[in-house]
């Protein structure tokens, strides 16, 4: 379900292109998500990568598992999608001579975690093996990304979310994720090959709720200074169709009409 959000009328707009799908080290169809809410894994902590962890699944999205490591608390929630290499089997960690972790964080004393972990994995339900996927796909050879193509991203500050974006720029084997219409507030630098960046289309075919773009538009240097603590000017993505110099935002008008502008019924 693509909510409002149509990219063939927002690339017509734009006059952009699609990144195409073999700049992505995404699968060609994405990977069938056989998880249910409740289900344990192991994965690796994403604040201390050489911590193998407990986690469970408590929400699914798309081919993405929402998880919380256990003995953990709920502000740290995070987003990997089933065929990541970073998540495994339960009893995958020991078969490997390695030891499971207390997450960061745990919050209780950590002399109590060995009775923790036994208590945590007593009874619990754990993601059968098959369900996981052999292999990540494999990285495309290089950078073949280019500026002002239009992919889909996770919204780092608010990973729950994917949303169109476009190249901003490249740096070696980085590529610059601007997020359409909100000034820059959202961009980070990836590596070409990170699993948070998909080709146009990708949520259309996981169910995943695409974002649609934001209604903020970049304003030309000329038209002054931006106000204090903004990030105006500090992306080149303004919104299609739009003259310069109408694009600041009327007080009190949270959604204006931009808001449906490229909507599947027009
Ligand atoms: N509540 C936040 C959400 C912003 C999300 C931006 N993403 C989709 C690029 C805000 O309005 O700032």
């Amino acid at each position: 379900y693509q909510g409002q959000f149509s990219w063939e009328k927002y690339l017509k707009e734009t006059g952009a292109t699609a990144a195409p799908a073999y700049c992505f080290r995404q699968s060609a169809t994405p990977p069938v998500n056989e998880f249910k809410a409740g289900m344990k894994l192991e994965a690796q902590d994403p604040r201390n990568t050489t911590s193998t962890c407990i986690a469970t699944v408590v929400g699914l999205t798309g081919s993405r598992l929402r998880l919380r490591l256990d003995g953990s608390d709920n502000k740290n929630d995070f987003w990997r999608l089933v065929d990541s290499s970073e998540i495994q089997p339960i009893g995958n960690c020991e078969k490997n001579g390695g030891m499971l972790q207390p997450p960061l964080g745990f919050r209780l004393n950590a002399s109590s975690w060995p009775m923790f972990l036994l208590k945590t994995l007593n009874g619990a339900e754990m993601a059968p093996a098959r369900i996981f996927h052999k292999q990540e796909p494999p990285a495309p050879e290089k950078n073949f990304f280019q500026v002002g193509m239009k992919l889909e991203a996770v919204d780092r500050k608010n990973p729950h979310f994917i949303c169109p974006a476009t190249v901003g720029a490249l740096r070696g084997s980085e590529v610059l994720v601007t997020f359409d219409g909100w000034r820059g507030a959202f961009d980070y630098y990836c590596r070409y090959d990170s699993r948070d960046i998909f080709p146009v289309g990708w949520c259309a075919l996981t169910g995943d709720n695409l974002q649609p773009p934001g209604t903020k538009a970049v304003l030309p240097k000329s038209l002054g200074p931006p106000p204090e603590g903004s990030v105006e000017g500090s992306a080149v993505h303004p919104l299609p169709g739009k003259p310069p110099g109408q694009s600041r935002r009327k007080p009190g008008r949270r959604k204006g009409k931009l808001a449906g502008a490229w909507g599947a019924k027009g």
